[in-house]
């Protein structure tokens, strides 16, 4: 069990674990620990309803496909969340066009790009991956496929989102400030009672974004990235920073040569602010290797929704980037 020390947990910290069963969060230099163990379920930002659906399909005896996908929709569907399908921030058109991937733990994987009108693109994602040789379908082609293949068209503009673009329209300026935007684009790692990985990675993009835009999101090894023997990992932030040093494949690589979690989160990082202007951008990747857990932000607010060991929290980092 989780004490309630564990509860906030900064930046630094490293959860450390083994491949089998109880895992242990070693800390590298500085770094707070806490113990946790497979099966689990995490995802970025404030979910705990997406870490909870997925955590309920993980008890059902569901795959840690059938979590992430689970945990996934739940933003997807609720026009709370301005970052992710129903309810999420248009673009500088007024379009909402959604990117979203899906891998398991044989290594297929399936995602979808700038589509339109779909409230679920993490499942469209999925059939992608389970029924066509391809693994990226976008646009037109990626709507087709999913009405073909049972979806429902959808408006997915809501109200208070078309106030806020017609508010914005009045400056059209265009400045992506994730963190101030509150953005919420949702990747989600789980580990099932096989102890085999999936990840998934859902959103709207940023708000605003030219028409046509594609973010992180759906690009495999970008937005979230997954191999049984190592690990995973899945990114929010400026999709654009993480497409140019495909953050997530980064991290998992580094996991591979012996990083943990936290190192390879934080090496990742660090190569992103080193190369690019970060100043007004955020790149944070949760990561789990086995039920090692790291996490790593540029600016503060990052936080993540993790569920293992039947408890439902939420772990906040710390900015420690300057
Ligand atoms: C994108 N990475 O489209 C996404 C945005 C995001 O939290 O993560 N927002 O670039």
């Amino acid at each position: 069990m989780f004490s309630r020390k564990d509860f906030i947990i900064k930046s630094t910290l490293a959860a450390g674990a083994g491949t089998i069963g109880l895992e242990a969060l070693a800390a590298t230099e500085n770094k707070t620990t806490m113990k946790t163990k497979p099966p689990l379920i995490i995802a970025t930002w404030k979910n705990l309803k997406a870490t909870e659906a997925g955590w309920l399909s993980l008890q059902k005896g569901g795959s840690s496909l059938d979590a992430v996908e689970a945990g996934a929709m739940v933003p997807e569907a609720d026009p709370a969340d301005m970052s992710v399908g129903y309810g999420g921030l248009p673009d500088r058109d007024g379009k909402v066009t959604l990117d979203a991937c899906i891998m398991d733990y044989k290594g297929n994987a399936g995602s979808v790009a700038f589509l339109e009108n779909i409230m679920h693109p993490i499942s469209v994602a999925r059939k992608v991956m389970e029924k066509t040789p391809h693994v990226m379908l976008s646009g037109d082609g990626a709507f087709q496929f999913a009405i073909e293949n049972g979806f429902k068209k959808e408006n997915l503009l809501i109200d208070k989102a078309k106030e806020k673009w017609l508010e914005w329209k009045k400056e059209s300026k265009y400045e992506p400030v994730i963190n101030i935007e509150l953005h919420d684009t949702i990747g989600v790692l789980a580990i099932d009672a096989n102890n085999h990985i999936a990840g998934a990675c859902t959103t709207s993009g940023l708000a605003y974004k030219v028409h046509g835009r594609v973010g992180d999101s759906p690009i495999i090894g970008a937005g979230m990235y997954v191999d049984d023997e190592v690990g995973g990992a899945c990114a929010t932030g400026v999709g654009e920073l993480v497409m140019k040093t495909l953050g997530s494949f980064l991290i998992v690589e580094l996991m591979r040569q012996g990083m943990t979690p936290q190192q390879a989160c934080e090496e990742a990082i660090r190569r992103i602010v080193k190369k690019y202007d970060c100043s007004k951008s955020q790149a944070t990747s949760p990561s789990t290797k086995k039920g090692d857990i790291g996490a790593y932000s540029i600016q503060t607010g990052f936080m993540y929704s993790l569920y293992a060991e039947n408890e439902n929290r939420i772990v906040e980092v710390e900015k420690h980037i300057d």
